[in-house]
């Protein structure tokens, strides 16, 4: 094993997995929480939700083609084509990937984390992604990080990615599921003991004696999960086990053994026995509100659905579909599966479980993201909806008093059957699949780029706008408080998820008309009517998606700070990409600003250049407030120039 030397200089004591990983990919700074890092990105992966964006600040770098191992751009989000926008933006990426030398994975291959497991990623490699899910492939030994699509654009035209090294925390597993528990439990037992918030600013590193009982898909299940904790990314050790599900895809050689150092030193440490597990349940709505299934059982449901990014698997699948061989779906409620993969969704058909399923008269939908984001499936007004999706932020599902509960695919299978949420034990023994030794691999939905990309036009749909141009953060602002919200903001607050709006994703003008609109649906035209403002959030403000929109949404607005108690990651870095400046605050200046409220906000770039705060003044009363800004030097560039494709053109005197 090679480490940089960089990470050497410091190092003396065993490595973890995530130093290890780092180590070999650091370019800067050095491997201690807090401090900052940059590391080189080996593979990049977008999906056409994020991708048209990405794609477009690639191509205004001016660079002919990508400079990563691997990129990969999936249409999996966009499918419901209910007009002519996604259509175009699906040929618009396809050009775009053959253009720029990226590897395009065609609608109906599956979604992106679940696909690039399978077939891209590499033990010891780094990974970053244009979606909050990318550390997905985390359960395969890699480190894998969910970004906004400008940071991935940047990744893509080589450039090292910048971040704050999180604290490691060491998770340590024992013993082994029970019948019924899934792996769905064991990260939903974590966010039921740290929170939506308990994984800002850490990367949970997995180990322990448990680790070996999980499949790689298991493992992946909950690193995908691990996006909900808030957390920069999640890892395990790349095993016999990794070893096995890469033979099953046929990919060998692309193993590599990876694992901590038997004496490695961690930031914190959180055990769990995985035979104490039970099946649980996240409520409406939020990841984190988890209960036992016992103290839900008996709730009524009107719609369970098995999929998403989350929960794909051919064992996953294949166990629904023998606990409901020979039974039917029960009459009152509504039942669907989404196969992540098309690899997954023809071995469901070739051994037998799409026939369960129709048999049982569960709606079979397209293997891609789906109803997980409002594409479609919308429960019924106040209906109560089981999925073994990762998410439940209200509205999301295209019904905004829809009651969204997240369960392990085994309590979704058992809730089709008997109508409400039960202890699948009431289906009797848990059913044993038997998984074959090799998956049926067929790539021909992925189109592999030409040698030479340079001669291949992209085309462009009606809905594909050009980027919007924004001018520097002038030193004095005098701004009104357009919108103040509580803690826990998502970014599906900010930009709305579902079939109505993910079509405008490559229209800021047009999608800009609906930031906040589940919020405050005059959001919009009061921004146009105070000619912009500052929005005041609570802690953990921008959680859940990558969705650059919700940066970028508010930014066309004019938008030009946000002050929050604290701030999620990726949302933080794209409010930066985009020229707003994100500003922390105490409880008690929260308290004091009210919406309407006009706010001086002077010496801007004083305080972003030397690293001290900014001092907010309230017009109504003179009080004067004390923020503080965060940013790295070269984030406070970013921001002086406006954003970070004004700073690279700036750079490269363009
Ligand atoms: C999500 O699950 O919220 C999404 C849709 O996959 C997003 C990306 C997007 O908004 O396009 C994410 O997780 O980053
Ligand atoms: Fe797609 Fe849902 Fe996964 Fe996001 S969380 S990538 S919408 S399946």
């Amino acid at each position: 094993m090679t480490i940089g030397a960089a990470a050497r200089r410091w190092i003396t004591l065993g490595l973890n997995l995530v130093q290890k990983i780092l180590g070999e990919h650091l370019v800067a700074g050095e491997l201690k929480p807090g401090a900052e890092i940059a590391i080189r990105i080996d593979q990049t992966l977008t999906q056409d939700a994020t991708g048209t964006m990405a794609y477009l600040q690639f191509e205004a770098m001016g660079i002919p083609r990508v400079r990563t191992e691997c990129s990969v751009s999936y249409v999996d989000h966009n499918t419901l084509q209910t007009g002519f926008e996604n259509a175009d933006d699906h040929l618009f990426l396809q050009d775009a990937a053959a253009r720029f030398g990226v590897w395009f994975s065609r609608p109906g291959n599956g979604i992106c984390h679940q696909v690039h497991l399978e077939r891209f990623a590499v033990p010891g490699r780094t990974l970053l992604g244009s979606d909050s899910h990318t550390p997905t492939c985390g359960g395969l030994g890699m480190i894998a990080m969910g970004a906004g699509g400008l940071d991935v654009a940047c990744a893509m035209a080589g450039e090292p990615y910048a971040l704050t090294m999180p604290a490691v925390v060491r998770v340590h597993l024992t013993g082994e599921l029970g019948p019924w528990v899934s792996a769905k439990d064991v990260i939903l037992e974590l966010l039921r003991r740290e929170t939506v918030r308990g994984g800002v600013g850490r990367i949970y590193e997995y180990d322990g004696p448990g680790v070996a009982t999980l499949s790689v898909p298991e493992r992946a299940t909950i690193t995908n999960m691990g996006a909900e904790l808030g957390a920069t990314t999640s890892v395990f050790p790349s095993d016999d086990r990794t070893r096995e599900f890469l033979a099953f895809q046929k990919r060998a050689e692309a193993y590599r053994a990876i694992e901590a150092d038997h004496d490695a030193m961690y930031d914190d440490r959180i055990d769990i026995d995985l035979s104490a597990l039970e099946p649980l349940v996240a409520c409406p709505h939020s990841p984190d509100a988890v209960q036992s299934i016992r103290e839900l059982e008996g709730t009524r449901v009107v719609q369970a659905l098995v999929g998403s990014c989350t929960n794909s698997s051919y064992r996953d699948m294949a166990t629904v579909a023998l606990m409901l061989r020979g039974r039917k779906v029960h009459p009152n409620l509504s039942a669907g599966v989404s196969p992540g993969s098309r690899q997954v969704f023809e071995m469901m058909a070739r051994d037998g479980y799409l026939a369960d399923l129709i048999s049982a008269g569960v709606r079979i939908l397209e293997s891609a993201c789906g109803p997980c984001i409002g594409m479609g499936q919308a429960p019924p007004s106040g209906g109560v909806s089981v999925r073994s999706f990762n998410r439940n932020f209200p509205g999301r599902s295209g019904t905004r008093d829809a009651q969204v509960y997240l369960a392990s695919p085994e309590v979704c299978a058992a809730a089709m059957v008997c109508g409400e949420l039960v202890h699948p034990e009431r289906l009797g023994e848990r059913p044993s699949v038997a998984v074959p030794a090799s998956a049926i691999v067929d790539d021909g939905l992925i189109i592999p780029p030409p040698a030479d990309g340079t001669s291949v036009a992209i085309r462009r749909g009606p809905n594909i706008k050009p980027l919007p141009a924004f001018e520097p953060i002038p030193d004095c602002l005098t701004l009104r408080v357009a919108l103040k919200v509580a803690d826990n903001i998502t970014t599906d607050h900010i930009s709305p998820a579902g079939s109505r709006f993910l079509p405008l994703r490559s229209n800021i003008p047009a999608i800009s008309e609906y930031v906040f609109s589940p919020v405050d649906p005059e959001f919009a035209s009061r921004c146009k009517e105070w000619g912009g403002g500052l929005i005041l959030g609570g802690s953990n403000y921008g959680q859940g998606s990558s969705r650059e929109h919700a940066a970028l949404g508010p930014r066309y607005l004019g938008i030009r700070v946000v002050v929050a108690k604290s701030f999620a990651r990726i949302h933080w870095s794209n409010l930066v990409n985009f020229g707003i400046l994100p500003l922390v605050v105490e409880a008690s200046t929260y308290d004091a600003l009210e919406q309407g409220d006009e706010v001086e906000v002077c010496g801007v770039h004083s305080a972003v250049r030397s690293g001290g705060s900014v001092t907010l003044r309230l017009a109504r009363t003179g009080a004067e407030f004390e923020a503080r800004h965060h940013l790295t030097p070269a984030q406070a560039q970013i921001l002086l120039a406006g954003g970070r494709l004004n700073a690279a053109r700036g750079a490269s005197g363009a």
